[in-house]
């Protein structure tokens, strides 16, 4: 059941013909859904100003929830979680191949939602302006968790998403990343305050994205394990790969951490573009902390430990200063190796836990963990 309380300006002129002031704009509309039909019908009726809380509980979509209805910059669509209700979104009834959540949309702000068990991606929002997303998890899907994707993909910010546990079976593993921002272009994306991991290809994946995406504050850990038994398993495992397809675009990564992964902690794969990469860590990967053997990235300030295959690879084309790599920097010690507390809730304004992991006190190099 949903109920809606919407005031009008029709409505107020019809009820106000004795009061002198009249209101001057319609107010927002304001729908509380508690099962999925309603939910679903939210979501794709939505206008400007449009508020969706959703009740706490476990919701199970018979088909993909979306919507094409656009909010405004200064009227944007909000879907979210009832007062401090814990809603997930469970995927386990959709058909086959099917998404959780799917918007062709602008100005919408989405935040305290979990979303899992989706047979295919769990969200994607494609071809979207101006959306923020805040403390969204998605867990356990058949692709990747979270995916920006399609030309006209502009000033979305993702904030303190956590996306693990997905695994493409029928292509062993080869695609489910914890984020895509993939197959599109447009400037403005931010991504920030995210975990992603254990998932069976990359953390965060670029491929053919061609225009430069901001990430900062964000870990990526143990993804590309075959956690599976999969005996055809084809993850890739890279924390942070930037690129793909032939793009040559100027991704940023600033103050974050890559560890665990069985590929490479950050890779241009194979984008030549002036890939920035500062402060951040890579630790214990199974290939190299930072590949960039053919592109011109400029790595700043990084610090690589413990990666099986090395901490560096870089072209002739990179500018590498003040790395742990490059001559006269010495390497700070970690406080902690123990990565336990990495999986810990998050912080009561949703940001990621307070954790004394891989931190070492520098103020000049390496991630600060937080
Ligand atoms: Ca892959
Ligand atoms: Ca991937």
């Amino acid at each position: 059941m949903s109920r809606r309380t919407a005031l009008t300006a029709v409505a107020a002129l019809a009820l106000g013909a004795g009061l002198a002031a009249l209101p001057t704009q319609a107010q927002a509309a304001t729908v509380v859904v508690s099962n999925s039909t309603d939910l679903s019908n939210a979501i794709r009726n939505a206008t400007p100003g449009t508020v969706i809380q959703v009740r706490g509980g476990t919701y199970y979509p018979t088909a993909t929830l979306q919507s094409t209805a656009n909010g405004t910059s200064s009227s944007p669509i909000t879907l979210t979680a009832y007062g401090s209700e814990t809603v997930k979104i469970d995927g386990s009834s959709l058909p086959s191949g099917s998404w959780i959540f799917k918007l062709t949309a602008d100005y919408w702000n989405v935040s305290r939602i979990t979303f899992q068990n989706s047979p295919d991606s769990a969200v994607v929002c494609q071809s979207c302006t101006g959306t923020v997303w805040n403390n969204i998890k998605t867990i356990n899907g058949g692709d990747s968790g979270f995916t920006l994707t399609g030309d006209g993909t502009v000033n979305n910010t993702v904030r303190n998403l956590d996306s693990y546990g997905h695994y493409d079976r029928a292509t062993h593993g080869e695609n489910a990343d914890g984020i895509a921002v993939k197959y599109g272009s447009g400037s403005g994306n931010l991504i920030t305050g995210a975990r992603l991991y254990n998932n069976s290809d990359d953390g965060l994946d670029h491929w053919s994205f061609s225009s430069p995406v901001t990430v900062e504050h964000t870990w990526a850990f143990g993804n590309g394990k075959n956690r599976w038994s999969d005996s055809a398993f084809a993850g890739d495992g890279n924390g942070y790969k930037l690129g793909g397809d032939g793009e040559t675009v100027a991704h940023v990564v600033n103050n974050s951490a890559a560890w665990d992964n069985t590929g490479n902690g950050f890779t241009e794969n194979s984008n030549r573009g002036a890939i920035v990469i500062n402060r951040t860590t890579a630790y214990a990967n199974g290939n190299k902390g930072y590949y960039f053997a053919t592109g011109a990235a400029k790595l700043g300030r990084n610090l690589a430990v413990s990666n099986t295959g090395g901490s560096v690879a870089k072209s002739s084309s990179v500018t590498s200063y003040m790395n742990n790599w490059d001559s006269g920097v010495s390497t700070p010690a970690f406080r902690s190796t123990d990565a336990s507390t990495t999986y810990n809730a998050r912080q009561s304004d949703g940001s990621l836990p307070v954790t004394t992991f891989l931190t070492t006190g520098s103020t000049t190099i390496g991630a600060t963990m937080d």
